[in-house]
């Protein structure tokens, strides 16, 4: 069967890999659909994309904020017209349901819309000088070029949430997609050249983490780099990053609990557990791998959840009946069935799942069973690991300060969430949580993109995308306008 073959695109003009290598870009629910053959890019590439970020910065760092900004506005308005294709390709691509993957053109429509405005703000500060008629302020700058490596699990809205506040900030561009899924980048962008970018803004450069996302990471010329991804790379990045004290965003794993106390409305903690849980195939940082149940509860709720989770509809996501989508490729069902493995050695209690589904509708995808385990322990690797994946771990506990206790016990702290009537232990919980995000009678997916997205302990490096990304694509500069005509010495060099 014939597929589309694409190419780098480096100062607005398309090119193969210098070394002339591609991969293929395979849909997960049907191997035999192949979505697109991208280049396999090395240093060399990368070298190319910099350059043209570079000599593009000297022009866009000069476009006023605002004018920047209506080529977002424009973005998103374009992409409300382009969502239902683009949804269409990220679900042949990915694999999850065409309901998520129209949320997921949608997050990046919001962030457009969102970050536009900002090109009327990017506010800094004035304050008074400790001289006479001198005046002081701070404003923000632009970095310069700024590198990306974005995942394959929100294949449009992560871009979106970096490549957005990073140029209305007046920077340039250069973003590695995840190989599994790069079309919707080349989507993300064609929409933003459609809606007036200029060449060289934004360059995409595809390929695989140590040929192509190392270099981004090393080069000399890339001023900041915004990674999502697992832990085990970003500290890779990190460690690369800082042999030359490169500022980096790091947005990584989760092992999210969410805690059910005995007064919760029980309908509703059960739908945000299946959500949150088999939503994305498991596959969000925010998923949640953990549910903590409180012992009145835990049986009913245990019961009711496995019935549930057995009735799913795991398929291929452009079927409208499905539920559940496929993992996104062959090394993802090897992690899930690692872990089902892992927790069975350790005496966790399998309640369903815990297979990979290889037959009928399901022969040429990689689809997993959504799985639960009950009888799992605060220690267990199952509660502590991220899998990635349909793979959710029911853990009983006595009383509310337990829950704390054991919701804190992990290395992560990105997504929490607590079921309760109860007033006073829900501000209990927002205080007490360490998580970047606490939802009350809410699911742990789910984020808004005008508040701050992260996480604490190893889900991040203390950056936070949405509301707060601007400080990480700005650098500050102080200002000081001197105004009395003479030359006035700074309070502590004219100490008596
Ligand atoms: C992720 O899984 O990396 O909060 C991001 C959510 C989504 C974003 C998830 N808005 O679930």
């Amino acid at each position: 069967m014939s597929h589309k073959t694409y190419l780098n695109l480096i100062g607005g003009e398309h090119y193969p890999a210098r070394s002339g290598k591609t991969f293929l870009n395979l849909n997960p629910a049907d191997h035999s659909d192949v979505v697109g053959e991208f280049p396999a890019s090395g240093s060399q590439d990368v070298d190319a994309a910099v350059a043209a970020a570079k000599k593009a910065f000297a022009t866009w760092r000069l476009v006023p904020a605002p004018k920047r900004a209506e080529i977002l506005y424009r973005t998103g308005q374009l992409l409300q017209e382009r969502k239902e294709q683009y949804a269409r390709d990220m679900t042949r691509e990915m694999g999850k349901v065409l309901a998520e993957t129209r949320g997921d053109v949608q997050e990046a429509i919001d962030e457009a819309f969102y970050v536009a405005g900002e090109g009327r703000r990017l506010f800094g500060k004035t304050t008074p000088s400790e001289l006479q008629n001198k005046f002081a302020m701070s404003i923000r700058m632009p970095l310069g070029v700024v590198g990306m490596i974005t995942p394959w699990n929100f294949p449009m809205a992560i871009p979106s949430w970096k490549l957005f506040p990073a140029l209305v900030s007046g920077n340039t561009c250069v973003i590695k997609p995840a190989e599994d899924t790069p079309l919707s980048t080349f989507n993300l962008v064609q929409t933003m050249i459609d809606a007036g970018l200029p060449p060289g803004v934004v360059n995409i450069i595809t390929g695989f983490g140590p040929d192509a996302g190392a270099p981004l990471v090393e080069h000399r010329d890339v001023r900041a780099i915004s990674f999502t991804g697992s832990s085990e790379v970003g500290s890779i990045v990190a460690q690369r990053a800082a042999a030359n004290f490169k500022p980096i965003s790091l947005e990584m794993g989760g092992k999210n609990a969410q805690i059910v106390l005995d007064d919760a409305n029980l309908d509703l903690a059960l739908d945000g557990a299946l959500w949150g849980a088999f939503g994305t195939t498991g596959q969000r940082c925010t998923a949640t791998s953990r549910i903590l149940l409180q012992k009145g509860i835990a049986k009913e709720f245990t019961e009711r959840l496995v019935e549930r989770a057995k009735k799913l509809r795991v398929g291929n996501g452009l079927d409208a009946a499905v539920e559940v989508g496929p993992q996104v490729n062959e090394q993802q069902i090897e992690t899930s069935k690692k872990y089902v493995a892992i927790a069975l050695a350790e005496g966790a209690e399998l309640l369903t799942g815990g297979v990979p589904l290889s037959e009928g509708t399901h022969l040429n995808g990689t689809f997993f069973a959504p799985t639960v385990f009950g009888g799992v322990t605060p220690q267990m690797r199952i509660a502590c690991e991220e899998v990635f994946g349909p793979v959710v771990s029911l853990i009983e506990f006595d009383t509310f300060e337990q829950a704390i206790q054991i919701a804190n016990s992990i290395d992560y702290g990105l997504s929490t969430a607590l079921y309760t009537k109860d007033v006073n232990r829900a501000f209990a919980a927002i205080r007490d949580l360490e998580a970047g995000i606490t939802y009350i009678n809410a699911p742990t997916i789910g984020a808004e993109v005008h508040l701050p997205f992260g996480g604490v302990k190893q889900t991040g490096n203390g950056h936070r995308e949405g509301s707060e990304a601007i400080d990480f694509y700005t650098t500050w500069k102080a200002v000081y306008i001197d105004y009395s005509d003479k030359l006035q010495r700074a309070q502590i060099d004219n100490a008596e």
